[in-house]
């Protein structure tokens, strides 16, 4: 039955999976923090899809749910912790629980994601790391427990996919994809409203905010390696702080010649999160395992402690090792 046991982690085909949410009840379905379109996306078609089948669920974040995402978020059942069963939508390891770490670390039943990085700290584990977005998997399952999907369901499982593709631009995007995506536009999602939301629109303090960070872009390695540093002093002066600071980890993305993106956020004095975005062939989940953290081939992440100076170094020097190794025998940056 069992495909695989790590850590004493057991993981799940997509049928067991089905079987295991038609099996139980009473479900906390959890997001990681600093959420985005997909966790949030994932967790809240879950709770409409479990209410389907008569089930009681809620979902709870780490943290403030972002407004933007108002229109599929709503509030959910209440759920005791007593013979609860936990759900972790998205989230690749237990410290990206965030504030929800002591209390549910350990005591996560089911983990349903989609990170190659996925560290195997659930009880059982839905892993797909072919699926752009969590949110592909949930529309895979509810399909499966043929559940009813309604509008809100839709607009949910969009933007968990919207969000995670770039809107589609992304080197995850696959056929089943768009399939997905096809079955989703039966319902009134309104997708180009929900792209001007997610892509399109920045408040102009964001917009101040990326004028700062710009003016403190760095180049290193013959210009092919992007650094942008987003202090702290630049969060408070234009009031932009959280998941607002998302979309700086993407510009590097659009610069002719980049193929690593570092943005590097202050969140405390002495605490930075790196967000590492690249082409192929570097893996940037590769360069933040090396800086304790993970994440997918074209986009990863890392916390590290130290100054702005010693993080820059850090993270630099990950870049340069894993393109070192990357280029060896690869006579042009040729794109692959
Ligand atoms: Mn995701």
């Amino acid at each position: 039955m069992v495909k695989n046991n790590i850590n004493g982690c057991n993981e799940l085909s997509l049928r067991q999976t089905a079987g295991f949410l038609k099996k139980h009840d009473n479900y906390i379905i959890l997001t990681h923090a600093s959420p985005d379109g997909d966790t949030l996306g994932s967790a809240y078609a879950l709770y409409y899809g479990l209410k389907e089948i008569g089930k009681t669920a809620c979902v709870i974040c780490p943290d403030v749910i972002p407004k933007k995402y108002g229109y599929f978020a709503r509030a959910t059942d209440h759920v005791t912790r007593q013979n609860s069963t936990v759900i972790a939508v998205d989230v690749a390891d237990k410290q990206l629980l965030g504030a929800l770490e002591e209390e549910f670390g350990e005591e996560v039943d089911l983990n349903i994601d989609h990170h190659i990085s996925n560290t195997r700290f659930a009880k059982n584990l839905y892993l797909d790391a072919d699926a752009s977005a969590t949110a592909e998997s949930i529309f895979e399952l509810l399909h499966k427990m043929k559940v009813n999907i309604n509008d809100v369901t839709a607009k949910a499982l969009y933007t968990g996919i919207a969000t995670d593709t770039g809107c589609f631009k992304y080197s995850n995007v696959t056929a089943k994809t768009h399939l997905i995506i096809s079955h989703l536009y039966e319902y009134n999602i309104d997708a180009p409203e929900i792209n001007k939301l997610m892509f399109d629109t920045k408040s102009r303090n964001l917009l101040e905010l990326e004028r700062l960070v710009l003016d403190s872009a760095e180049f290193h390695f013959a210009n092919k390696c992007m650094v942008l540093a987003v202090t702290s002093e630049m969060q408070e002066k234009t009031g932009c702080s959280g998941t607002e600071l998302e979309g700086i980890a993407v510009i590097s993305r659009s610069v002719e010649g980049v193929e690593a993106g570092i943005t590097i956020k202050q969140t405390d004095d002495n605490l930075f999160k790196i967000s590492l975005r690249t082409y192929p062939p570097l893996d940037a989940s590769e360069i933040c395992k090396k800086l304790g953290g993970g994440g997918h081939k074209g986009a990863a992440g890392a916390k590290v402690e130290g100054s702005l100076e010693t993080v820059k170094e850090k993270a630099l020097r990950a870049v340069k090792e894993v393109m070192e190794e990357s280029y060896a025998g690869v006579t042009s940056s040729k794109k692959g």
